[in-house]
C-alpha cells in the first residue's frame, strides 16, 4: 500500500542529497577537468571521454530531477524517458569510473595520513550540506520530520481536509459540477450512474496516501465504491484495464490509463470522500480514482468516465 510512497521518498531524498555531494566533487576536481593537452594517449583519451559522459549525465540528471519537483519542464524531450534512462548511463559511468580508479582509492586508504586541517573542514562542511537538505526534505515524507520541511513546495499535513492540493478546480475549470452530471462506464454492458445511484452501491473504506512527484506524500482515509466492482456491472473481461476521463478540459491528466492488476485491487475506489467528508471540488468532486501504489499524477479527480479496454 505505501510501497510507492517509500520508494518515491528515497527518490526524491537521495537525488536531493546527492546534489552538495555533486558539487563538492566537482569542486574538488575542478582544475582537472579542463587539463591541457586534453589527452596524452589513446587510453587517456579514452578514460577523459568517460569522465565527461558521467558529469555531463549526472548534472543533467539531478537538473531535470530538481525541476520535475515544480513540475516545470523547459526542453524538448520527454522528461520521464529521459530522466530514466540518464539514471542508467550515470550508473554505469561511475561503476566504470569506481573500477577504472580503484587502485588509486586503495592506494589513497593503505596510506595512513593524518587529515590536513582543510581537508577535514570540506569534508565537514559537504558532510553538514548533505545533512541539512536531507533534514529539511525528508519531511515530505517522514511525518516526525514534517516541522523541518523547509525545502518543499508543498507541506503534506497542510490543505483542504488534511490533504494537500496540487492541481485545483480553479486551475482545472471544474469548481462548478455540470447539473447533469453522470458516471459513464462503458464496456460490453454499458450504463450511466447519477450521483445518488452511486451512493446506493456497497461503499468501501481505504486508507492510501498520494505521493506526488513533487516529493510529498500524505495518507488519507477515502470512501467510494470498488473500481472492480464498476467495472464487473460493464461486464468487463477478466484482465481489462480501463482508462478514466476527467471532467477537466485540458491538461496532462485529464485522461489515465489502469492496468488490471490495478483495477482489480480491492483497494482501488472511485472515491466519493476523505478523510469523513464528501470530496472538495479541489480534491476531485465529484469522484476521483484512489488506487495504491501509482504516483499522484494517476489518481485522477472529477471522473466523468471510466471506458473498459
Ligand atoms: N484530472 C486531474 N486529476 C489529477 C490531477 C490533474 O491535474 N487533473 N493532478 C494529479 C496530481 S499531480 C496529484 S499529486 C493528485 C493530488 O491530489 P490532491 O490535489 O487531492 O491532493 O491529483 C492528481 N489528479
Ligand atoms: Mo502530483
Amino acid at each position: 500500500m505505501d510501497g510507492y510512497r517509500v520508494t518515491q521518498g528515497l527518490h526524491v531524498i537521495s537525488g536531493i542529497a546527492a546534489i552538495p555531494l555533486l558539487g563538492a566533487k566537482l569542486w574538488a576536481v575542478y582544475p582537472r577537468l579542463f587539463e591541457w593537452p586534453p589527452a596524452r594517449s589513446v587510453l587517456h583519451a579514452l578514460e577523459r571521454l568517460g569522465i565527461a559522459i558521467l558529469v555531463a549525465t549526472m548534472v543533467l540528471e539531478l537538473f531535470t530531477g530538481t525541476l520535475n519537483i515544480i513540475e516545470w519542464y523547459p526542453w524538448p524531450f520527454p522528461f520521464r524517458q529521459t530522466h530514466f534512462w540518464l539514471a542508467w548511463l550515470a550508473t554505469g559511468g561511475l561503476l566504470l569510473h569506481i573500477a577504472a580508479k580503484g587502485p588509486m582509492i586503495a592506494e589513497h586508504w593503505r596510506r595512513v595520513r593524518p587529515g590536513l586541517p582543510e581537508r577535514r573542514l570540506f569534508l565537514g562542511s559537504v558532510t553538514a550540506a548533505v545533512a541539512v537538505v536531507t533534514l529539511t526534505t525528508a519531511g515530505q515524507t517522514v511525518p516526525w520530520l514534517r516541522r523541518l520541511t523547509l525545502l518543499a513546495p508543498r507541506r503534506p499535513d497542510i490543505g483542504e481536509l488534511g490533504l494537500p492540493i496540487t492541481r485545483t478546480a480553479a486551475q482545472a475549470g471544474t469548481t462548478v459540477t455540470p447539473a447533469d452530471w453522470r458516471l459513464r462506464v462503458d464496456g460490453p454492458q454499458p450504463y450511466e450512474l447519477t450521483m445518488d445511484q452511486l451512493l446506493a452501491l456497497p461503499q468501501y473504506e481505504s486508507r492510501l496516501p498520494i505521493a506526488c512527484v513533487e516529493g510529498w506524500s500524505a495518507s488519507a482515509h477515502w470512501t467510494g465504491v470498488r473500481v472492480r466492482d464498476l467495472l464487473a456491472r460493464a461486464g468487463a473481461p477478466a484482465g481489462a484495464r480501463v482508462r478514466v476521463t476527467s471532467l477537466e478540459q485540458n491538461g496532462p491528466y485529464r485522461i489515465m490509463e489502469m492496468p488490471a492488476a490495478y483495477a482489480q485491487d480491492p483497494l482501488t475506489l472511485l472515491a466519493v470522500r476523505v478523510n469523513g467528508q464528501v470530496l472538495t471540488p479541489n480534491h476531485g468532486y465529484p469522484a476521483r480514482i484512489i488506487a495504491p501504489n501509482r504516483p499522484g499524477v494517476l489518481q485522477t479527480k472529477w471522473v466523468t468516465r471510466m471506458e473498459v479496454f
